[in-house]
């Protein structure tokens, strides 16, 4: 019950409050999870230029364009992505080397390795630990949301000329403690509105086992929803999601370091809580317009790091 309320107040004060900033985000925050206004949203968007996107220039030498738009269209979901080595020790050294921020408090800037005594000087556990400002503080990032192969899958998916709005990482801490954050760290089924058209893209920086926090999907949920699933601000229970889609739907996604995967975010999703390896992720969002609120960004006056001795 507590988490069905604290879901719930979560989704509205992120409404009032990304709303009050941009209107345009709340119509489509609005409208957008009704399949046939995306589809509508689709059908009227200018078409893309495809060929300024040179898919010979990507760093997904394997990635089949098509079968990845393919699969999309089917599940919503796309797995079989490889970070080349060098960008995944790239990306790894800064998760271990930059400030991340306990529970996403901006207050809690703490190294990795120091984790436990951030956690003691705190005085509560952390089940996540955000970055911020990714675009400005990683370049590898704008390499990656440029990258021509991923432009030109989102662009054919959405019909129109995507634009990479945000990127997020984030580690996702080890814990069997009962005060494991399930709101914040997304770990109910959800699905998420960044735009009419959208994809994420999920690259595992750490290896992830059923022990490490798989991401779990619903394959073709993103095309099949009922309408209390449309309306309701509640989360989903896993065995109602069960009950409507099947086991037989469910994906639960696991891979090595390097390894990710493409996700329409209107597939019911959610994390799973780390129980003995701490998984750490990096998500690059794709939309076809930008809107104000959506960029991951912290004003740097507001962050802290902890001073730990
Ligand atoms: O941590 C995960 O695997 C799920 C993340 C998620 O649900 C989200 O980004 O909306």
């Amino acid at each position: 019950m507590r988490t069905y309320i604290k879901n719930i107040y979560f989704r509205t004060f992120k409404a009032l409050k990304y709303g009050t900033r941009d209107p345009f985000w709340l119509l489509m925050y609005v409208f957008s999870r009704f399949f046939v206004v995306r589809q509508v949203f689709k059908k009227l968007s200018p078409k893309p230029d495809l060929v300024k996107f040179k898919f010979q220039d990507s760093i997904f030498a394997e990635l089949d364009i098509e079968e990845a738009v393919n699969s999309l269209n089917k599940d919503g979901y796309f797995g079989g992505l490889q970070l080349p080595i060098e960008i995944l020790n790239e990306l790894l050294v800064f998760g271990k080397s930059a400030l991340t921020y306990g529970n996403g408090n901006l207050k809690n800037g703490f190294i990795y390795a120091d984790k436990k005594k951030a956690e003691k000087m705190v005085g509560q556990y952390f089940s996540f630990g955000s970055f911020f400002n990714l675009d400005e503080d990683l370049p590898l990032v704008r390499k990656l949301g440029s990258d021509p192969k991923l432009m030109i899958i989102a662009a054919k998916y959405f019909e129109s000329e995507p634009v990479h709005c945000s990127t997020r990482m984030w580690w996702n801490f080890a814990t069997e403690h009962d005060n494991f954050d399930v709101v914040n760290t997304s770990s109910f089924y959800h699905y998420d509105k960044d735009d009419f058209s959208c994809l994420r893209v999920f690259f595992y920086l750490t290896d992830v086992d059923s022990q490490s926090g798989p991401h779990v999907c619903i394959l073709g949920s993103h095309r099949e929803k009922n309408l209390a699933q449309i309306l309701s601000l509640k989360e989903r229970s896993d065995q109602e999601m069960s009950d409507i889609y099947g086991e037989k739907r469910f994906l639960t996604v696991m891979g090595i370091a390097g390894s990710g995967f493409i996700e329409d975010p209107f597939c019911f999703h959610k994390g799973t809580r780390p129980k003995d390896k701490d998984r750490l992720i990096l998500t690059l969002c794709f939309a076809a317009s930008r809107y104000k609120v959506l960029n991951s960004r912290a004003n740097r006056r507001f962050l802290k790091k902890l001073v730990i001795s």
